[in-house]
């Protein structure tokens, strides 16, 4: 009996406790333990009845993800759970926390299911680029029907206890602990002597959708319609169809044959990269042993412009009440209009009441004026993007916040050392670099100043962990990382404009890799207007960029950019006027214009941005190539199945990269884009980003 799974009979009952910290996942010797465990209470003519529960702060996460792509150790979970299944005794899951993955399988294959209030119960394989590979394609349409199985599968998101006691998954939702609640039900179903009920013998949730197949087929077109190109989506639906007309055991072998070829494929290596790439982006890499976060109870965010507004409900969403400030009755009228207007849409599209909204909205305070930051933990600004301003709100913050507060300032691209260096506490200040819409996307980059304190530093990272964000630690330069990569982007697609390739067909190229829009029209999404004004700034030019803008042509704010835009439509239209402005460009510079390829269009777009990344770890200013990709991952869209830039670098091969960027600079005569010293060295070594990364985490 292996130490995780510990077994007490207690009056009639066993009850089996996994114990495997921190998340109770479903490593070899949890399998091992519980299939002896399983056998033993089997054959013990005291045992009654059997409760599954877990110790610690969860249920089974899952199979252990740190276990695949190496050599299978016995028994495989689907032949545990079918030993629970085959249990001639009634077996209960007792569920806390979160039950997912094989988790859940578990639970599927145990008789009956209950589950405290805040548990969530999912099958989010497909995040990792799997499916579920020990019967929860097959059980979970039994229990819950094919329609909520393959929404749930195929999009890979939990439900609450609630919705899975509406729907049948679970049987009781429980007060107090999950064990507690476990034994009870186990004692009142041998009291009421109700039978054992094994899923794999009810097809009666299958019935409708056998006899009308449009329900199902209809239920997998939804989930669907968004996947951009994720093989285990498609395969997972096919999957979920097996229950509808194939013998429940021969479903459980093509099952395991279908997870077995998805777990070897290139899309699953990639998907399970970026699952440790992010939670490994939490860890600070020379963190003082013993740091600790600094309390946050109060958070005041300066600006309900387009950004403060979406940081305040990233909060709110999160539960933790902030202050919105403005300087001003009417911005913050409106910003905090904004606001409402968003959740009101968001419940409208999605069926949450009003409730939903009120809550929300309750969290969310606006003042006019600074005064009301004096007492807040945290102070998040997010005013216009000009240091000018920038100086002048942390000056006034300097003296107006309590000692303590961690002052954070939401700056895409400005200098937090300066900025920090306009206070008088330049240690309590660092950078929350918010991507937009701040309320949807995920990634914060967290930026650290030079005199940032370590406490501060990991305050950062707590707080966006707390309010659901992905942190990402980089340090300060021009764009820190993603927006420094972004206009190394920028800078390749404007030159093959120039050398005769139209911005559709770019945009059309980057959106075929799998990021959700092209270089141009994100410009056009952002408005043009915003890098004009940069450019001007700085004393540079982007020849036809600069053209359109002096025509007033600033993107979808105007209706017309690099495309035009229908009345009411965010779609980008090919825009005649665009092409013979690009044209006539073509022949004032004497074009000779040559067909681009589309792979010669993406490798002149990502191999530059790969030297970028290159750069950035030479410099420090990211700690991990993985961390880089994390940034892209949940930042800019970066389709997760190919892990990131530098995973993506790697997989091509970095010597090939390298040579390419040599030729392309002596193409071009741009010295930027000969390879990068670290990019130059690891490709001659014949190593991998990833091989960096191991050394920057030992
Ligand atoms: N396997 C191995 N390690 C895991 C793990 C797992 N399933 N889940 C988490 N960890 C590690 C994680 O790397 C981190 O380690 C620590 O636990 C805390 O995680 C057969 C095949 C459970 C909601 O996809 O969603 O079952 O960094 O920081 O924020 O069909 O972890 O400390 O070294 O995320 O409290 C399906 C994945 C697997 C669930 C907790 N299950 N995990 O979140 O902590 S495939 C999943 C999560 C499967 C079956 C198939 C979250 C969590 P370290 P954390 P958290």
């Amino acid at each position: 009996m292996s130490g995780v799974v510990k077994t007490e009979i207690r009056d009639g009952l066993a009850i089996l406790t996994i114990d495997n910290p921190p998340v109770n996942a479903l490593s070899i010797d949890v399998r091992r333990g519980l299939s002896q465990a399983i056998e033993n209470v089997s054959e013990d003519t005291q045992v009654r009845a059997v409760v599954i529960t877990c110790a610690g702060c969860t249920f089974i996460s899952g199979a252990d993800i740190r276990e695949f792509g190496k050599p299978f150790q016995p028994p495989n979970l689907t032949d545990v759970i079918s030993q629970i299944d085959g249990c001639n005794k009634p077996v209960i899951a007792a569920i806390h926390g979160v039950a997912l993955g094989g988790g859940l399988e578990v639970a599927l294959g145990c008789h009956f299911r209950i589950a405290t209030k805040d548990a969530k119960l999912g099958l989010p394989e497909v995040k990792l680029g799997l499916l579920p590979g020990a019967g929860g394609t097959q059980r979970l349409p039994r229990a819950v029907g094919p329609e909520l199985a393959v929404r749930m599968i195929v999009s890979g998101e939990p439900i609450s206890a609630a919705a899975a006691l509406n729907s049948g998954l679970i049987d009781e939702v429980v007060d107090g602990s999950a064990a507690t609640g476990g034994e009870t039900f186990a004692r009142t179903i041998l009291a009421e002597e109700i039978p054992i009920r094994r899923l794999r013998d009810d097809d009666s949730k299958l019935l409708a959708a056998r006899n009308n197949r449009t329900i199902f087929t209809d239920a997998v077109a939804a989930v669907n319609k968004k996947n951009r190109g994720l093989e285990a989506l498609v395969a997972a639906a096919d999957a979920v169809g097996w229950s509808l007309d194939v013998p429940f055991d021969e479903a459980l072998t093509r099952e395991s044959n279908v997870f077995l070829k998805l777990m070897s494929g290139d899309q699953s290596k990639a998907q399970r990269y970026a699952f440790f790439a992010e939670r490994d982006a939490a860890k600070i890499v020379d963190l003082p042993a013993g740091t600790e976060p600094r309390r946050v109870a109060t958070v005041a965010i300066i600006g309900a412009g387009t950004m403060g507004g979406g940081i305040a409900m990233s909060f709110a969403n999160a539960g933790v009440p902030v202050t919105l400030l403005e300087l001003a009755q009417e911005p913050l009228d409106h910003g905090l209009n904004i606001i409402r207007k968003n959740y009101e849409a968001t419940a409208a599209r999605s069926g949450l009441s009003a409730d939903w909204v009120s809550e929300r909205l309750n969290l969310i305070n606006g003042a006019v004026g600074l005064a009301e930051a004096k007492d807040a933990d945290l102070v998040v600004e997010a005013v216009y993007e000009t240091m000018v301003v920038k100086l002048d709100v942390f000056k006034k913050l300097d003296q107006l916040a309590k000692p303590g507060a961690v002052l954070a300032t939401n700056t895409s691209f400005l200098d937090v050392n300066k900025i920090g260096a306009a206070t008088k506490r330049p240690q309590d200040v660092i950078g929350l670099h918010f991507f937009s819409p701040a309320n949807v996307m995920r990634l914060c980059e967290i930026v650290r100043g030079y005199k940032t304190a370590p406490d501060v530093l990991a305050t950062g990272v707590a707080i966006a962990r707390r309010i659901g964000k992905v942190p990402a630690v980089v340090g300060v330069c021009h764009g820190f990382v993603g927006n420094r990569m972004l206009m190394v982007r920028g800078k390749q697609a404007d030159k093959l404009l120039l050398e005769g390739v139209l911005p559709q067909q770019v945009d059309a190229v980057i959106t075929k890799f799998g990021m959700p829009m092209g270089p141009f029209a994100m410009l056009d999404l952002a408005g043009l207007d915003i890098g004009w004004r940069s450019r001007k700034d700085r004393g540079e030019t982007s020849e036809i960029e600069d053209a359109l803008c002096e025509a007033g042509r600033f993107g979808q704010k105007t209706g017309k950019g690099y495309y035009r835009y229908e009345q009411g439509s965010r779609s980008p239209l090919p825009d005649t006027d665009v092409e013979n402005l690009i044209t006539n460009t073509w022949a004032r510079r004497g074009l000779k214009r040559r067909a681009v390829s589309d792979d010669e269009i993406l490798d002149r777009i990502l191999y530059p941005m790969i030297n970028e990344g290159a750069r950035i770890l030479e410099e420090g200013i990211a700690a991990r190539a993985s961390d880089i990709d994390v940034v892209w991952l949940y930042g800019y869209g970066w389709p997760i199945h190919r892990g990131g830039p530098m995973y993506y670098a790697d997989e091509i091969g970095l010597a090939q990269v390298a040579e390419r960027l040599s030729y392309q600079s002596a193409i071009d005569g741009d010295a930027s884009l000969r390879p990068s010293s670290l990019l130059s060295r690891l490709a001659s070594s014949g190593q991998t980003f990833a091989s960096f990364n191991r050394s920057r985490d030992h």
